[in-house]
Formats: C-alpha cells, sequence, structure tokens
C-alpha cells in the first residue's frame, strides 16, 4: 500500500515556499581563505555542492565504479516496510542534505501520514526544483524546504500538522565526511534535534577491499577529478579567484591507517594564486585536501553513536557487505 498517494491532479498544483538561509558568501571566503592558509592547505567538502558540483555528484552517482548510491537503495528497497514500521506514523521528517531525493522518495511512498517533511540542502537551486516536485508529486505531504548549511544553528520551520516523533534521515554516508569527532558531535547534534525518543535513519559506508574504494574515487571518465577541480572554479567566479584548473591534480587515495578517502588537489608546479588581494602560494607536489571519506565497521559506528547518545537498533547491510542503512533511537 502506498500511503502518500501521487498527485494526478496537475491543475491543483501547490507551491513550497523556501526558508532561504543565505548560508554563504562572506562565511565561504573566511572558510576558504583559513583552509588555504594552513601548512596542509584544505578546503571543506561541502563546498563542492553549487549547481555545477551537484551535477557532476549526480554524475558520480550513476557511474559503474561508485557503488554507494546504487547499493544503499537497493538497501533501502528491500526493507522498507520494516523500516517504515520502525519509523512509524505520524512523523516530522527531516533530511540533512537532500541532494535529489532519490533515496527520499522510497520512504515517502510508504512511510505513512507524514507530518512535515523538511529537505535541508546548500544548493539552493537544487532544493527549489526537487521540493516542488514532491509537492505536486505527493498530494498530501508538508514540505517545508530549508536552505542552509547543515552543521550551523538554524531554526527548524514549525509543523502545521501535529506528530508524533522527530526523525531524522541521514543517507549516503555523508557522516563519513566529517572527521571522526565532529561525525561524534554531529551525532550528538541531530539527536537533540530529534529528542529522546526520535529516530535517526542514517546510510553508513563500511571497510572494504581498498582497490573497490580506490576506484570508487577515481572513475575511468574523470567525473570524480572534475567534481574536485570544479571546486577551484567555482572559488574562481565566487571569490575573484586565479587557479588555473590544469596547474592542480586530482588525486584520491584510500588511508588504511584513518579507514579513510583521502581527496586531493595536487600542485603541479610551484607558483602563486590569488584570490582578491590575497596571495597564496604553491609548491610543486604539494595538495590542497578537499575531502575525507571515512569508512567503518558497524561495531565502531555502534561505539561512537553511543557516545554520541543513540542506540543502534537495527542494521541493514547488503550480501557483499559494503553499504549499511543503520536505525538508531535517542536516549
Ligand atoms: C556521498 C557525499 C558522502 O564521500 O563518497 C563522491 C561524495 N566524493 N565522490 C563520498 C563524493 C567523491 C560522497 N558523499
Amino acid at each position: 500500500m502506498v500511503y502518500n498517494r501521487p498527485q494526478m491532479d496537475f491543475n491543483k498544483t501547490r507551491r513550497t515556499q523556501i526558508h532561504d538561509l543565505k548560508p554563504e558568501h562572506e562565511h565561504f571566503r573566511t572558510e576558504v581563505l583559513n583552509g588555504l592558509r594552513k601548512a596542509q592547505k584544505e578546503l571543506p567538502s561541502k563546498y563542492f555542492y553549487n549547481e555545477r558540483g551537484s551535477y557532476l555528484y549526480e554524475r558520480i552517482c550513476t557511474l559503474d565504479e561508485y557503488y554507494p548510491p546504487r547499493t544503499e537503495i537497493a538497501i533501502m528497497k528491500a526493507h522498507i516496510k520494516e523500516i517504515v514500521e520502525l519509523l512509524g506514523p505520524n512523523t516530522y521528517l527531516i533530511e540533512y542534505g537532500c541532494g535529489n531525493c532519490v533515496k527520499t522518495r522510497i520512504l515517502l511512498d510508504y512511510l505513512p501520514n507524514i507530518s512535515t517533511y523538511v529537505p535541508i540542502d546548500i544548493s539552493v537551486e537544487q532544493l527549489r526544483r526537487v521540493s516542488q516536485e514532491l509537492t505536486s508529486h505527493y498530494s498530501e505531504l508538508e514540505v517545508s524546504p530549508v536552505c542552509a548549511d547543515y552543521t550551523s544553528n538554524f531554526k527548524l520551520p514549525a509543523s502545521k500538522r501535529p506528530s508524533d516523533r522527530t526523525v531524522v534521515y541521514f543517507p549516503g554516508s555523508t557522516i563519513g565526511n566529517f572527521d571522526p569527532i565532529s561525525a561524534r558531535n554531529f551525532l550528538e547534534h541531530i539527536g537533540s534535534v530529534c529528542g529522546t525518543g526520535g529516530a535517526l535513519l542514517i546510510g553508513v559506508d563500511l571497510k572494504k577491499d581498498p582497490d573497490v574504494l580506490h576506484r570508487a574515487y577515481n572513475d575511468r571518465e574523470g567525473v570524480t577529478a572534475a567534481f574536485n577541480l570544479n571546486l577551484l572554479e567555482r572559488i574562481n567566479r565566487e571569490l575573484n579567484g586565479d587557479f588555473q584548473l590544469d596547474n592542480f591534480q586530482h588525486y584520491a587515495f584510500y588511508n588504511p591507517r584513518e579507514s579513510r578517502i583521502e581527496m586531493h588537489l595536487v600542485s603541479l608546479r610551484d607558483h602563486i594564486v590569488h584570490l582578491d588581494d590575497v596571495s597564496i602560494p604553491f609548491v610543486e607536489g604539494e595538495s590542497i585536501w578537499t575531502e575525507s571519506s571515512y569508512k567503518f565497521n558497524s561495531d565502531e559506528f555502534a561505539l561512537m553513536a553511543m557516545d554520541a547518545g543513540f542506540q543502534v537498533k537495527k542494521v541493514w547491510t547488503d550480501e557483499r557487505q559494503w553499504f549499511s542503512v543503520q536505525y538508531l533511537v535517542a536516549n
């Protein structure tokens, strides 16, 4: 039975209003400059997702080598009945980094009587498009999109309908993009958002053969490389920079000691980059560290979750145990 029935009458199209908390400009500049002034230069991976970055990420998700989305979707579909039973009816459903909402639609198709769905994303263009699509497709669903950097403090929109419970959906193993201390703190923050008895449904990528991981972040078509380099293009455009993209090379590898993929942009020569009047010197071979993607085993993840005030109640995985979807309840 499908609860949130698709709307067939397109004349009655409802409009969604975005709560645009304008995450960007000054903060973007500050974070970029702080990162580029460090001994090991770094840039926050959340800034990958401008319009072109979101498009490139969607292309990554269709690549043979990039197993996570396909695997996560298969797990969700295989266990959707059990998942929605655990989440329960009348939920206030929040999603961190909803992207194109492909995985969310699996939930929305089956989760009964959602009080409000709050997709949060840093990319305003995609958020606007996707929210409008969901509002037209699900006739009963109240969609309250928020454009924000979800690691910042922001107010959630009030629900117009009563809800029994707050549930946070955090798919894609985006938790793996946080370093371990920030990941624990972010889980604790989620716990305070959903409150005692609230739930977290989260996608967690698992440790596996490093060759599989290596290929997932070094695809043959070079889409991941373009995604990585797009960050420099974005900085050029938005912060008046003069990065020359052919001075940098995408470099991603699995670091088994830290159980993470590291993505870097390695400078191919000694040169100086300018952002307005700020000069950033590069020597040949030095890198900008643009992303970490931590891989977990379920026991480690459960310990971190427990430390953050959650109890893991259920772990679903695929037959190769490459990816997991986990159901947690906040203490
Ligand atoms: C799905 C956002 C967690 O770390 O695998 C994909 C992003 N980076 N290829 C990941 C990503 C390079 C990704 N997240």
